[in-house]
């Protein structure tokens, strides 16, 4: 400690005498992925000299005062010696350090080494890495106030628990009429295990822990308690690793058909028996894949494909169109209202259907149909693959963690 206070204030003066050349401005452009605890990837470059004695080693001393975590070192010989035929090395260091700390560590490296530069890349904002990380994801773009918000889900079942189980009957049971009709056959399927399996019926309202256990048996999918809409990142990135994040408020009584936010009945009924499809799973995965660390405009385009499709969506099957998307299988209003022939269709075509403005407040104008959900899952890879990142992920299941390997 006391040798990086030395340290620390050797830099402090250096910079108020305006001796050491600008260092980079509070590692803003040093990124390689975006902070979340507090500490900076950076690319390091410096030449050491033949006459500077064993200057490497001095430069260890200042990684090691600032407890820098080593990433990555490759040496090589320097530009000078080329030319003067000395023997010049010149290291590329890429390590982890504090981001308070990322002015003050340039500036020491700069008094043992030459040449030293930051190695701009492209920033990358943080995601997470580890199922542990989801802890972090946890951005609520609704807040719940008691004394604003009097309508708000949370507001109604505070003041609704005794009317809950009813509430539950009543949406289960007229959407229960309505599926064998409407609901796609994936649905139907998963719906029908959850049925024998789970006890999903109208006389209670299932448990997150039992559902959780069911869908990890079939699909490896996994539940958790989110206390409100997250935000869109946040929420996509669970995804990525087959972690479902579910509201547990219920519906008013007094509008059980339709629910602009979603509540339990939306998450046990419209997403589950789909999550119990092996298909739908990996769809759903992918999606989340490709969100990681993507920019704000991808992460856009990304939420309106996962509404018109995972939310929103229809296919065709045995030459009829049925509903696959949550939003619907969770409205009675809308299941009917999307397949009566009233609104807009339009084939699902990602570029397309990414940019199509939608509101979450009332039925949507215009839905979006996959010939098939193999076809929707082909499209919907090739969109993804198409979304520029400097570095690329693999799932590891084995450990539910991610690889990321950089692009060269
Ligand atoms: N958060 N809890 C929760 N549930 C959702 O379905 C949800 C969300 N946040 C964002 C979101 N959906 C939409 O933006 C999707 O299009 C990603
Ligand atoms: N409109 C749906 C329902 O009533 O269950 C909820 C949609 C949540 C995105
Ligand atoms: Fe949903």
């Amino acid at each position: 400690v006391g040798r990086k206070r030395s340290l620390i204030e050797d830099a402090r003066k250096e910079r108020a005498s305006g001796s050491s050349s600008p260092g980079p401005s509070r590692g803003g452009e040093n990124f390689v992925f975006e902070e979340k605890e507090g500490t900076v990837t950076l690319n390091i470059l410096f030449a050491l000299s033949h006459e500077k004695n064993a200057g490497f080693f001095k430069t260890g001393k200042v990684f090691e005062t600032f407890e820098a975590k080593l990433l990555h070192i490759e040496s090589r010989p320097g530009r000078k010696s080329k030319n003067s035929g000395c023997d010049d090395l010149e290291f590329f260091m890429r390590c982890e350090v504090h981001i308070s700390d990322t002015d003050i560590f340039i500036n020491s490296l700069k008094r043992v080494a030459d040449d030293v530069r930051t190695i701009p890349e492209e920033k990358v904002p943080w995601f997470p890495r580890k199922i542990r990380d989801l802890d972090k994801c946890n951005l609520l773009i609704t807040k719940y106030d008691p004394d604003m918000d009097q309508d708000h889900p949370v507001s109604v079942y505070l003041s609704n628990i005794a009317r809950l189980p009813f509430i539950w009957r009543e949406v289960y049971r007229t959407l229960r009429t309505i599926y064998p009709d409407l609901a796609c056959r994936q649905f139907l399927g998963g719906l029908q295990q959850l049925e024998r399996e789970c006890g999903y019926g109208e006389d209670s309202i299932p448990q997150l822990r039992e559902v959780s256990a069911f869908l990890r048996e079939k699909t490896g999918f996994q539940l958790r308690p989110v206390a409100g809409l997250l935000s869109a990142r946040d929420f996509l990135a669970s995804l990525a690793f087959r972690v479902f994040q579910c509201t547990q408020y219920i519906r008013h009584a007094s509008a059980p058909m339709h629910s602009p936010e979603p509540d339990c009945c939306h998450e046990l009924l419209g997403h589950i028996p789909m999550l119990a499809d092996k298909e739908f799973a990996q769809f759903s995965q992918e999606i989340g894949l490709a969100s990681l660390g993507a920019s704000d405009e991808d992460i856009e385009r990304l939420s309106t494909l996962y509404w018109f499709t995972v939310e929103f969506g229809l296919c065709k099957q045995n030459g009829t169109v049925k509903a696959y998307g949550a939003g619907l299988l969770s409205s009675y209003g809308e299941l009917i209202y999307a397949l009566s022939n009233e609104p807009e269709y339009k084939p699902f075509n990602p570029e397309e259907t990414a940019i199509q403005p939608y509101q979450d407040q009332t039925f949507q104008p215009v839905y979006f149909v996959s010939e098939s959900f193999e076809d929707a899952k082909i499209k919907m890879r090739r969109y993804s693959s198409s979304i520029q990142r400097p570095f690329s992920v693999r799932y590891d299941p084995f450990t539910c963690s991610l690889e990321v390997l950089d692009q060269p």
